[in-house]
């Protein structure tokens, strides 16, 4: 069921690689024999609603090829914010940590907004990590595998918080601003060559939610999974979202069926692989 779309053609991927050439050696301040060999690191996200199952699925892909590096979601980042010392009741300083996560699901007009740059922020910076070494000195075709990315926070969750009235148009207004930015000036580094749709209906995705059962998760209701599916749709299938960066809207996308029990079926298992390694290959 799984369909391939490819919305851009061999040589522009050949050109936007050279010309990302420069930028990784510079801003990554590798030496010129480990530019070459960051160049070829092709970098793909994999996006999907809540619980769709792209940890599952990244763990799959970590132990498939040595090739291949995973960098999971920041979510414990988000869960444990170091929000600094206060007075104990012994007198003796205390730390206090804040659960982000928690806050925004509890309080979605107070907190989105700060959630939406803490999120953005902390997977700017997992994004612009140099690959590790291990995919450096790789002979065949080193990938880097991020679950989602700074785009999937603009174009799915701020967007949407924003539609929701979570967010409001003062705060929409300055969070594109500094995101536009922010992609600008990284340029090179924040791109990506491919996303990896895992689809699901959202019903399926709320199932797996319950059995997951993370705790801030606890009040998300299956309305606020549907909308978060018709912004994927939007963006990945539809092409309908107003996108504000050429190289997003060239990306190729590979739209993977994630509604089967891939989980605990080494035949699907393998089906997804093979459809990876053939992803790979062509970006
Ligand atoms: N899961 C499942 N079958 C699958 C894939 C995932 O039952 O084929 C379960 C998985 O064990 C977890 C939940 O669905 O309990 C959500 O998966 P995951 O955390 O990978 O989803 P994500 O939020 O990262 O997309
Ligand atoms: O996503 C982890 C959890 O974090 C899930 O509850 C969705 C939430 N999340 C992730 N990114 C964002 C942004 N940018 N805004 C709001 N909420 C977000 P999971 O799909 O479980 O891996
Ligand atoms: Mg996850």
């Amino acid at each position: 069921n799984a369909a391939i779309t490819r919305t851009t053609n061999l040589s522009n991927v050949t050109m936007a690689n050279k010309s990302r050439k420069r930028s990784v050696s510079c801003a990554r301040c590798l030496s010129s024999s480990a530019e070459d060999a960051a160049t070829r690191v092709k970098r793909v996200s994999i996006e999907g609603n809540i619980a769709v199952g792209k940890s599952t699925f990244a763990r799959l892909l970590q132990s498939a090829c040595p090739d291949w590096e995973v960098v999971a979601e920041p979510v414990s980042k988000w869960q444990n914010i170091d929000s600094g010392t206060v007075k104990g009741t012994d007198a003796s300083p205390q730390t206090t940590v804040s659960n982000l996560l928690q806050m925004m699901y509890q309080d979605p007009q107070r907190w989105s907004y700060t959630f939406q740059t803490f999120s953005c922020m902390s997977r700017l910076r997992t994004q612009l990590q140099p690959p590790p070494a291990r995919l450096l000195r790789s002979e065949r075709t080193p990938v880097q595998v991020y679950e989602r990315s700074i785009y999937s926070d603009r174009y799915i969750f701020a967007l949407n918080m924003f539609e929701l009235g979570c967010i409001n148009s003062t705060e929409w207004a300055v969070y594109q601003d500094w995101h536009s930015l922010l992609v600008e000036q990284f340029g090179h580094q924040v791109e990506l060559e491919g996303i990896i749709y895992l689809r699901a209906p959202p019903k399926k995705c709320m199932e797996r939610l319950g059995r997951r059962g993370r705790p801030e998760e606890k009040g998300v209701k299956l309305d606020y999974l549907d909308k978060l599916h018709v912004q994927h749709e939007r963006w990945l299938v539809e092409k309908s979202t107003e996108l504000h960066f050429e190289k997003l809207k060239q990306i190729p996308v590979l739209q993977l069926d994630a509604s089967v029990e891939f989980q605990s079926d080494p035949e699907l298992q393998e089906e997804f692989i093979q459809k990876m390694k053939n992803f790979f290959a062509a970006l």
